[in-house]
């Protein structure tokens, strides 16, 4: 799963339309490296954040979601809102990624119908105090028993467990050793079974581990923490380089499999 942010960046001053444009292009290159997954989100969800208004959300979101719809990859739009999950899926999205596990009022009603896939991620406390001193007594039991009772859930208003991923939410209310626990445990969070999706990428846990080294210069810890994490069984990587995760992972699947022809065989 390729990230594509469409939140402005602070050193452009050309409004939605370079900020369209911009994203358009990261798409197509993302989908030349070979993305399986397209991730738009339109609100940053940084810890100490702020909420995005609706309109502006829907203003970045769905102009993409239209550009995008056609262009052979699934679209999976990272959003907590109700009203941008309808927009979204009305418009032909084909994954919700939720941070807050479809827990805003409306959010699983906007969801239950349909057969959209749907990411269940989560996050103690909300992304303004998240990493104000996170407190867990058992951080693995109590994250599956979170995923628990959201895939219950939802799975009692109507939807069907084949659309179901979950994933531990690396960063959303944990300090660097309860991601690293989380990393380490991770096939006991595959509740039910079901397919987990982990993102590590440039997270502030490998700026940790690098003591201190910025998002940019955390390619290479992204791509280890991505098959550290395809190796423990997670089935989807969240990540913003493509074309280095993927290299990776073909490597892996190739070593695991004891063959390159594998790797081909089953797009690698
Ligand atoms: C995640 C996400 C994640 C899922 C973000 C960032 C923060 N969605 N959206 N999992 N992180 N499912 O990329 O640093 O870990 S936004």
């Amino acid at each position: 799963m390729g990230i594509l942010n469409v939140t402005p960046d602070s050193f452009s001053d050309g409004g939605e339309h370079a900020t369209l444009d911009t994203a358009m292009r990261h798409a197509e290159r993302m989908i030349a490296e070979g993305v399986d997954i397209i991730d738009i989100g339109g609100e940053s969800s940084r810890p100490g954040s702020v909420a995005l208004p609706l309109d502006q959300e829907l203003a970045r979101v769905m102009p993409l979601v239209e550009a995008l719809r056609d262009c052979g990859r699934p679209l999976s739009i990272d959003t907590y809102k109700p009203e941008v999950m309808r927009a979204a899926l009305a418009a032909g999205a084909d994954l919700i990624n939720d941070i807050w596990g479809f827990r805003m009022p409306g959010a699983v009603e906007a969801v239950a119908a349909g057969q959209a896939g749907l990411c269940v991620m989560h996050m103690q406390r909300d992304p303004q105090t998240m990493q104000e001193d996170p407190q867990y007594e058992d951080v693995v039991r109590e994250v599956a028993d979170f995923l628990t009772e959201r895939v219950a859930v939802l799975q009692a208003a109507g939807v069907a467990p084949a659309r179901l991923s979950l994933d531990p939410g690396f960063g959303f209310g944990k300090t660097p050793d309860h991601n690293l626990r989380l990393l380490g445990q991770l096939p006991k969070l595959a509740v039910d079974g079901l397919p987990l999706l982990v993102g590590l990428s440039r997270k502030s846990i490998l700026g940790a581990i690098l003591k201190g080294r910025p998002p940019a210069q955390r390619v290479a810890a992204s791509v280890a923490a991505a098959v550290c994490a395809a190796e423990r069984g997670a089935f989807i990587v969240r990540v913003h380089d493509v074309q280095e995760s993927v290299d990776a992972l073909r490597t892996w699947w190739a070593i695991r499999h004891e063959s390159v022809s594998i790797a081909e065989q089953t797009g690698g």
